[in-house]
């Protein structure tokens, strides 16, 4: 396997959990305002789906939208920033934690309404499809979105438009508290595609290798023929539903079962199976390094002035 390729996806994973768990810390001593919700442990999924795109398709998810957006080519400066609600955010401190955005980087959020990204996905693909580009559009959601009005306005969109969008399930098993047995008859939520219908798969959110693999073709369909895929992938959450979450709904036991499964962990041991561990090592140190001064210049940059707080609110 490619070395570089491995080096790099591992580089991606690690970058995003140092992210958060520093962002986690920043929240316990009180210095992030409002939801804090983490993608610790599902990492593999956006770093194996965004690692197959070209800079100018386009990406958009929902809350737990930290790693898409530092992918997307994110500085981590401005995403701790945003989440300290600083000047210096991604969103200029407005946005806050459920909503990161980097226009320039073709990343659209950052959607804290359940399911409210799946038709805006559909219509920037729309869009993309009639200025003639060859561009993709990858939209992200939960599994707790598949029983929203705007799951089944999205798909049918995409479907009847032949529109060069992928749907892509983040199965993480919980919406909240709620596990997905009581909200979903299947424990296959990619079946649904047949009702539009759609081409469809599944692939193991713990293996970043198949979550490029399963995106990589779905890709290629949307580029080379114009038409949508619904992709399932299963994953796990390793924190609460947010911050406030204390998770009484699975047990210790459960959780640190899957945690076996951490698809950071196992990349690393592969890397030094092959003999990297240096450069495994080395990774690593820049990684605390970046992330180091991403929160030291967010801590020290200034709150938005006051008399703006009415900017941005209207397009001008
Ligand atoms: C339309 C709507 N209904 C309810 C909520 C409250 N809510 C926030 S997150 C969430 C669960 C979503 O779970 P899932 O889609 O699986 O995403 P995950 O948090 O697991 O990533 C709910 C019900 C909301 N934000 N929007
Ligand atoms: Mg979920």
């Amino acid at each position: 396997m490619d070395q570089e390729l491995i080096t790099d996806l591992f580089r991606q994973m690690l970058r995003i959990r140092r992210f958060e768990e520093e962002a986690a810390r920043l929240y316990t001593e009180r210095k992030i305002g409002g939801f804090l919700h983490l993608y610790i442990g599902q990492e593999a999924v956006a770093v194996g789906a965004l690692s197959v795109l070209e800079k100018t398709d386009e990406v958009i998810t929902a809350y737990r939208c930290h790693g898409h957006y530092l992918l997307r080519g994110g500085n981590a400066r401005a995403g701790m920033s945003e989440l300290l609600g600083k000047e210096t955010g991604c969103a200029k401190g407005r946005g806050g934690s459920m909503h990161f955005y980097d226009v320039k980087n073709h990343f659209h959020g950052g959607w804290g309404i359940v399911g409210a990204q799946l038709p805006v996905a559909a219509g920037m693909a729309l869009a993309k499809k009639y200025q003639g580009t060859k561009d993709v559009t990858l939209c992200f959601l939960g599994d707790g979105a598949v029983n929203i009005g705007s799951f089944h306005e999205g798909l049918s969109l995409a479907a009847v438009w032949k529109l060069p969008v992928i749907y892509i399930i983040e199965n993480n098993q919980y919406a909240m508290g709620t596990p997905l047995e009581k909200t979903a008859p299947t424990e296959d939520l990619s079946i649904r595609a047949m009702g539009y219908p759609m081409a469809s798969d599944i692939a193991d959110g713990h293996d970043v290798f198949d979550v490029r693999a399963k995106v990589h073709t779905a890709v290629r369909r949307a580029r080379e023929q114009s038409l949508p895929t619904l992709l399932e992938v299963k994953t796990y959450r390793y924190r609460g539903h947010s911050m406030a979450d204390p998770g009484k709904y699975r047990t210790k036991e459960m959780l640190e079962k899957e945690k076996e499964k951490d698809p950071i962990k196992a990349l690393g041991a592969k890397l030094d199976s092959l003999r990297l561990n240096q450069l495994r090592e080395q990774i690593e140190q820049e990684i605390e390094e970046e992330i180091r001064d991403a929160v030291e210049f967010a801590e020290q940059a200034p709150f938005p002035a006051p008399e703006t707080v009415m900017d941005y609110i209207y397009a001008e």
